[in-house]
């Protein structure tokens, strides 16, 4: 038995193109606008400002990439008349070749969370964060957007201050309110995060913490995997399989970090992580895996957006590439037989495998640009957004929304 990766030439390539055929990545609008740091932000010619140029960029990235039709909305940023912009949206959807992907309610912004949004312990507060939720959910139904994208900020930064348990007992109430509202072909994805903006408890800190509140909610809630919310260490993969395993997996913020949340470039620090998840996917039985939602989730504060998230995009489709080589029924073979190094080593095969002729050869069958990256850079978009948004983005000193 083989312990190479698999097959020949021909067999590899195969798989790869079924594999890019069935993956799409949504990106995110705020990943194209000016973002910064807790000490400052550093302002871009090119970033986009109002949501016609988020969708302009983002229908450029999926020409350049093939696999980006959909884009993350923040609601706060994005549409800030709630449905009142939904018209906007959908005409921006049919000028760009991009539709809306999830919609992003955003519960951490206004002065009334400091407290907490749907964990808060003012009713009246928790009432107004359920109200923009259920606003939320009716612009998914007006997009048509199948996923509605909740990360709750909530939580404390005191020992004592806050009832923990109460808290809980809030947010059940909230969520299912929420899901109570959706139709049936809307989903709620409910992220987790260890800490940040809180720094003692954060409300839905952990997947367990996720996966009770998304069961509580009902049966079309699933859990949003944001690789940067993870203690350092952390084995994502293997949470990933659990939520595979129990049908519970609804998608993925990717993005890196060395530290914490970071949102650096997805694989820049550990690519072999990245291929770890996806191979937990492409080796899943079942159903879930179809209805995965792989989204990018991060904001660049030094490199340039566009060339970013093309970057961002190449990786995840070459990441997910090396993963659909694995030949599972050999794998699973050699662990059966408990043959460690030769398991291993297939699986790292796989890994340094170099798919990227095969991932050009896919991009020319599909009449794609075969380096996205090198065609955006040849196309002189950056150049000419910079040109026409630089002023405005110098004067502003810059702006989230
Ligand atoms: C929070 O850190 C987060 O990961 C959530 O997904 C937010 O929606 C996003 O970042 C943008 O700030
Ligand atoms: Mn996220």
């Amino acid at each position: 038995m083989s312990t190479a990766a698999t097959g020949d030439p021909q067999e590899q390539q195969q798989r790869i193109s079924a594999a890019l055929d069935g993956f799409c990545i949504e990106v995110p609008s705020w990943g194209f606008a000016n973002t910064g740091t807790r000490f400052g932000k550093f302002v871009q010619a090119a970033a986009a400002t109002t949501i016609a140029e988020k969708f302009a960029d983002a229908g450029e990235v999926n020409r350049l990439t093939g696999g980006c039709p959909t884009v993350a909305l923040h609601v706060l940023w994005d549409m800030p008349n709630g449905t009142g912009d939904v018209e906007t949206i959908r005409t921006l959807e049919a000028a760009h070749g991009v539709k809306a992907g999830s919609i992003n309610p955003n519960l951490f912004q206004s002065q009334e969370y400091k407290f907490g949004s749907i964990a808060n312990p003012d009713a009246g507060v928790r009432k107004a964060a359920l109200d923009h939720l259920l606003e939320s959910v009716e612009i998914g139904k007006a997009l048509r957007s199948r996923d509605v994208s909740l990360w709750i900020a909530d939580g404390s930064n005191y020992p004592g201050t806050q009832s923990i348990r109460r808290r809980i007992e809030w947010m059940e109430e909230m969520l299912k309110a929420t899901h109570d509202a959706m139709d049936d072909s809307q989903r709620m994805l409910v992220e987790y995060k260890p800490f940040e903006p809180a720094f003692y408890h954060t409300d839905i800190a952990d997947w367990g913490m996720a996966l009770h509140l998304a069961r509580v909610a009902g049966p079309r809630a699933a859990v949003l995997v944001d690789t940067g919310h993870h203690y350092p260490g952390t084995n994502i993969e293997q949470i990933v399989a659990w939520l595979l395993h129990t049908g519970s997996l609804g998608g993925f913020h990717f993005n890196d970090r060395k530290y914490a949340d970071d949102d650096l470039t997805l694989g820049s620090i550990d690519p072999y992580q990245v291929f770890r998840i996806f191979h937990e996917i492409v080796s899943a039985p079942g159903d879930t895996v179809n209805n995965i939602a792989y989204m990018i989730d991060q904001s660049h504060n030094l490199k340039g957006k566009m060339e970013a998230m093309v970057q961002s995009v190449v990786t995840a489709q070459e990441l997910f590439a090396r993963a659909a080589l694995v030949d599972q029924e050999a794998l699973r073979t050699l662990q059966d037989e408990c043959r460690l190094v030769e398991a291993e080593e297939l699986f790292r095969d796989c890994f340094w495998t170099d798919v990227r002729p095969m991932v050009r050869e896919w991009r020319e069958e599909k009449g794609l640009p075969v380096d996205p990256l090198q065609e955006l850079r040849a196309s002189g978009y950056v150049e000419r957004i910079g040109r026409e948004r630089g002023a405005r983005n110098q004067s502003s000193g810059g702006s989230y929304a």
